[in-house]
């Protein structure tokens, strides 16, 4: 059983700390390039495979994108010179090891940039000095905050494209400041960074071109990031990415320990498949490991369940203790944007940790003032782009979401309708469904 990809084991280094990193902004502003850059710098990735991909690159007329096709794997990817899937890669820093979730800026894949945001513990922002703040660049902080990612870096990048200008950084500096601010993110605590991915500029070390910037290095800013805290003594919440039958080994199903401790010879529940087992076996980085703590991407082995019985979206968790159905909800909300607007039944897809779920408005409950959190209007009509609001939601099937206040890590959403991010939130009480086994 392979987690992670064969060839990708001796980025590891058990004792630092591991962060998951999402590399998030608008389509082309160079998150691909920049992650490439950053492997290459740090030498996750020798320079013979980017030479041999800028060669490869240039003959099939997308030169420039051999940083980019580190993580860009697929073949559509490479034709089209833009990422679809999350990659994950890793790197060392002299304080983390990093899994890196390189998210796609296409509005088409923003579903998989909500994956990939949903699996990280901080944040580095990629924005083109050239065209500044862009549509994805909104969303993607409006998600990633939202999301809980509570650390960001900000990289303003392609600056050899403005002549290392000062003051175009500025600019979008300032743009990128009120930006962050609006969903919670503190400019003057957030590092702001000038780079060029493709001269490789300010990656590793701070180079002459930018005289003027007194901040550190891409990289060595990436270790001012701090440690995720591991909630260890909630109950155990792994949500199912993915339901495996392994030859000779059983049922595995793999996924990342949100919180608790999955230990061997557990007695399990998943939810809401409403099946039990027992934890015979858990496995991260091919080696088998005797517990499983928060962050941990794990594959372990069931005993008593077949491959069948659970698929992504179900949640594993204690039997004494079993992952929150609901029968309802109340959730506060934030209408990212909406082409007319939310009215009672209105029925979009919920992304809540692994699971996709339609779901149904049936109460607005009340408009708030998305600033100070104050009541604005008690029952509206409806919700519109911009608006705060308590709504009352009724999943079309049984679905685990967890209180936010409890749970923070199962409590946030994304609300997601015609290809587009609609809304986000997180969820603040729960009517559970009572499951009989
Ligand atoms: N001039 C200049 N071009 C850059 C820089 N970084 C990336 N690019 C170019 O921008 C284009 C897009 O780069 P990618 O890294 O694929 O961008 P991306 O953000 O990953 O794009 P999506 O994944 O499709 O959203 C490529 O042609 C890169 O060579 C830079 O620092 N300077
Ligand atoms: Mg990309």
């Amino acid at each position: 059983m392979r987690i992670i990809p064969q060839g990708e084991e001796h980025y590891m280094a058990a004792d630092k700390p591991h962060m998951n990193l999402a590399v998030i902004g608008h389509i082309d502003h160079g998150k691909s390039t920049t992650v490439g850059r950053m492997m290459f710098e740090t030498g996750a990735v020798p320079a013979h495979i980017i030479e041999a991909y800028r060669k490869e690159a240039e003959s099939k007329g997308k030169a420039t994108f051999e940083f980019a096709w580190v993580m860009d794997n697929l073949k559509e990817e490479r034709e089209r010179g833009i990422t679809i899937d999350i990659a994950h890669k890793r790197f060392d820093t002299p304080k983390f090891y990093f899994t890196v979730v390189d998210c796609p800026g296409h509005r088409d894949f923003v579903k998989n940039m909500i994956t990939g945001a949903s699996q990280a513990d901080a944040a580095v922002l990629v924005v083109a000095a050239p065209d500044g703040v862009m549509e994805q660049t909104k969303e993607h902080v409006f998600l990633a905050r939202t999301l809980g990612i509570t650390q960001i870096i900000i990289a303003i990048n392609k600056m050899d494209a403005v002549k290392y200008d000062e003051k175009r950084f500025n600019e979008v500096k300032k743009d990128l400041s009120e930006l962050i601010k609006m969903v919670g993110y503190k400019p003057e605590e957030t590092l702001f960074i000038p780079i060029s991915s493709l001269q490789g500029i300010n990656i590793k070390t701070v180079s002459p071109e930018t005289p003027w910037y007194k901040g550190p290095a891409l990289v060595p800013a990436l270790d001012t990031f701090k440690e995720p805290s591991k909630p260890t003594d909630k109950p155990l919440r792994l949500p199912i990415q993915d339901c495996y039958s392994i030859s000779g080994i059983g049922t595995v199903p793999v996924g990342r320990v949100e919180t608790g401790v999955m230990k061997k010879g557990m007695k399990v529940s998943f939810m809401p498949a409403n099946k039990d087992g027992e934890i015979k076996s858990i496995e991260m980085h091919h080696e088998e490991i005797p517990q499983a703590v928060p962050g941990d991407n794990v594959g372990f082995n069931v005993r008593g369940i077949a491959k069948g019985d659970i698929r992504r979206g179900d949640v594993c968790g204690p039997a004494e203790q079993p992952p929150t159905v609901a029968d309802e909800f109340t959730a506060q909300v934030v209408v990212l944007q909406h082409p007319s607007a939310i009215t009672v039944g209105y029925t979009p897809v919920f992304h809540c940790h692994t699971t996709q779920t339609a779901c149904t408005f049936i109460e607005l409950k009340k408009k708030l003032d998305p600033r100070s959190g104050q009541t604005k209007e008690e029952n509206p009509t409806f919700l519109k782009t911009g608006d705060a609001a308590i709504v009352q939601i009724k999943p079309t099937k049984p679905m685990v979401i967890e209180n936010v206040k409890e749970l923070p890590q199962l409590g946030r959403f994304a609300v997601r309708d015609m290809g587009a991010t609609i809304a986000a939130g997180m969820c603040i009480a729960i009517q559970a469904k009572q499951m009989i086994k």
